[in-house]
């Protein structure tokens, strides 16, 4: 207080300057911890030296600083100059000011920052339920009904066995649509599960408190598991009980038309059985089965369930080690064809190496170790649909079985490309115009970049809890300013949230129902100079190739797999903030 007094008078207001608001000054429009780094970027051609950090009326000045000098940015002709006002640690809503250039969106310095961001993120996915309403109480304004009630689903000519006929009606009811589209897919749901599941593990007791108002909070069950049994539950009518096998997806034909959800009656198919489907579930089944566990009064019976058809899936890839989903061949060969979402990966020695990853943790049987031996084949690279072995490197790392003993080469890489990735991160965001390890591969910047700096912001996490290493820690707060407003587009990515924030989203639900705000929590995919939507974009550079237009499929969708490393990364800062010092 002593400090925010001394400084009010030192400085004379600015508000008779009659400042406006500028699109080129880019905050973290929520704002910072206290004690946290806390950094600005003017992106105005501009002779100011000063920077001031007002009140939101802009009439007292809390601290005075001078601007860095201009860095160009790595994709884009954006220049950047910071302004650093760490030492600024009084809690309040604020402005950056810079004479001549205007006021940036009002920010604010709170100890509980990402509280309400990491409830959001995660309340997304009951927005995304499929098969059931949504209640006002817990809905509000984007209440709805039920959507595709998935009790009568067809077996697709290309998923037919002994005992299930084409034609064949099951049930696969539940779970959460994809993303704006209203199909289900196994292969998704699993990196997204998981990711969710390891945030639990990670976090329990930060968990354990946090409610989320959704239909079952008042059960003794922690919200993020209840959330993520819904969609658990859906994969598991997935399998063919018969032979243990996994469907790809649950589809219409053909996407639906931009309706609410259930408007349209499309006939819903399970289509082929598939290798990575089949992994992909064993992964989520042996996590869930552990989560679990402790729960079994809740869920008498459940995570045994959960290891049992995991090893049944798993027996079934074994049969079936190479079943590649193969869209466009299987549409020669049958009908109706299928036109929607492939996520097809050609490559499964990923899937082998995680779901083996996954198994042994749960179960510690030496079946699953060796898999350790393919780790030289694997391209160790974040996280993806269709690059999991970096799930089954933080499932090994974690394992309370031991490891090292029998190969302690590969636990050492393992563990070394952790921190080498890791260290790469910090390197980027120090040269970065941004101040963030996001952004600075090329590679960065394809369709749902703004799940690889999450993804980003798990790893350095999971780097941090392993070595204590502050500058990890201080990178992934870095990639939050990024996905909430420091960067060359100045969109803050999550809908509902900070100054300029997505609207039109390519989500059905927020296109269809008559609501202004679209369906809150969810983080969009972000820039793609790929745009393979073909939409009329602003601004095209590799770092600003986004539009807010519900046309942009490939730059303002939103996704599961991409909400799932945000829940991750906000829930995880807000559980470990006291560490900022
Ligand atoms: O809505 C679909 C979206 O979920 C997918 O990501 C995208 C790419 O597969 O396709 C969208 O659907 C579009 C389809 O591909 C072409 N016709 C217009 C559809 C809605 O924009
Ligand atoms: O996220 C997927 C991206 O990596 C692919 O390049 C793209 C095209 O195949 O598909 C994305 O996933 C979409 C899925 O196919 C259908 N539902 C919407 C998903 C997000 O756009």
């Amino acid at each position: 207080m002593l400090r925010l007094t001394s400084l009010l008078l030192l400085f004379t207001p600015l508000y008779s300057q009659a400042q406006h608001f500028t699109e080129a000054i880019k905050v973290n429009q929520l704002g910072c911890y206290p004690k946290a780094k806390k950094l600005a970027f003017i992106t105005a051609k501009n002779a100011a030296t000063d920077f001031y950090i007002t009140t939101t009326n802009l009439r007292d000045t809390v601290y005075k600083g001078t601007l860095g000098i201009e860095t160009k940015s790595k994709h884009s002709t954006t220049v950047t100059r910071v302004a650093d006002f760490t030492a600024l640690t009084q809690s309040g809503s604020y402005v950056v000011l810079v004479p001549g250039v205007g006021h940036s969106h009002v920010f604010r310095i709170g100890t509980d920052l990402y509280n309400e961001i990491g409830a959001a993120t995660l309340k997304a996915f009951y927005f995304q339920r499929a098969s059931f309403p949504l209640d006002v109480r817990y809905a509000g304004k984007w209440h709805r009904s039920a959507g595709h009630p998935d009790t009568s689903v067809l077996i697709h000519a290309s998923a037919v066995s002994a005992q299930r006929k084409e034609g064949t009606v099951i049930s696969s009811s539940g779970g959460w649509y994809d993303a704006g589209d209203y199909n289900k897919y196994i292969v998704n749901s699993g990196i997204t599960t998981s990711t969710l599941l390891s945030a639990y593990e990670n976090f329990s007791s930060y968990y354990n408190q946090k409610k989320i108002n959704i239909p079952e909070s008042n059960n003794a069950l922690p919200d993020i598991l209840d959330e993520v049994l819904y969609n658990l539950r859906w994969m598991r009518t997935m399998q063919d009980p018969f032979d243990g096998g996994v469907y790809h997806k649950c589809t219409n034909a053909n996407f639906d038309g931009m309706v609410m959800p259930g408007v349209t009656q499309a006939p819903r198919f399970a289509v082929q059985k598939s290798t990575a489907a089949a992994l992909n579930f064993v992964a989520v089944m042996a996590q869930a089965s552990r989560v679990l566990k402790p729960f079994a009064k809740l869920l008498p019976g459940l995570a045994d369930s959960c290891l049992q058809s995991a090893k049944q899936a798993w027996q079934w890839a074994k049969n079936n080690p190479a079943i590649i989903y193969d869209q466009d061949a299987n549409n020669k060969l049958f009908k109706p064809a299928i036109a929607t979402g492939t996520y097809g990966d050609g490559r499964v020695d990923d899937e082998w190496f995680w779901a083996s990853a996954e198994m042994y943790r749960t179960t510690g049987a030496q079946d699953y170790l060796t898999a350790v031996e393919t780790l030289h084949q694997q391209q160790l690279i974040l996280p993806t649909w269709n690059n999991v072995a970096l799930l089954g490197v933080y499932a090994y790392l974690q394992s309370p079985y031991p490891i090292k003993q029998e190969y302690k080469d590969e636990w050492d890489l393992m563990q070394r490309t952790i921190y080498t990735l890791a260290d790469q991160m910090v390197t980027y965001a120090q040269q970065s115009a941004f101040s963030c390890a996001m952004g600075w591969l090329t590679s960065d910047f394809v369709w749902g970049s703004n799940s690889n700096a999450a993804n980003q912001g798990i790893l350095l996490l999971h780097a941090y809890r392993m070595k204590g290493n502050k500058l990890y820690f201080q990178a992934a707060l870095d990639n939050a300013d990024y996905l909430l407003g420091r960067n060359a587009t100045g969109y803050c990515f999550v809908t509902g949230f900070g100054g300029k924030s997505p609207m039109r989203p390519h989500h059905r639900p927020s296109v269809a129902d008559g609501i202004t705000e679209p369906v809150p929590g969810f983080l969009v995919g972000g820039p793609n100079p790929f745009r393979q939507d073909q939409c009329n974009y602003a601004f095209t550079e590799t770092e600003t190739a986004y539009t807010d237009d519900d046309c942009s499929y490939a730059s303002n969708e939103i996704a599961i797999n991409w909400n799932a490393p945000a829940v991750y990364l906000f829930n995880a800062l807000e559980a470990l903030k006291s560490h900022i010092k």
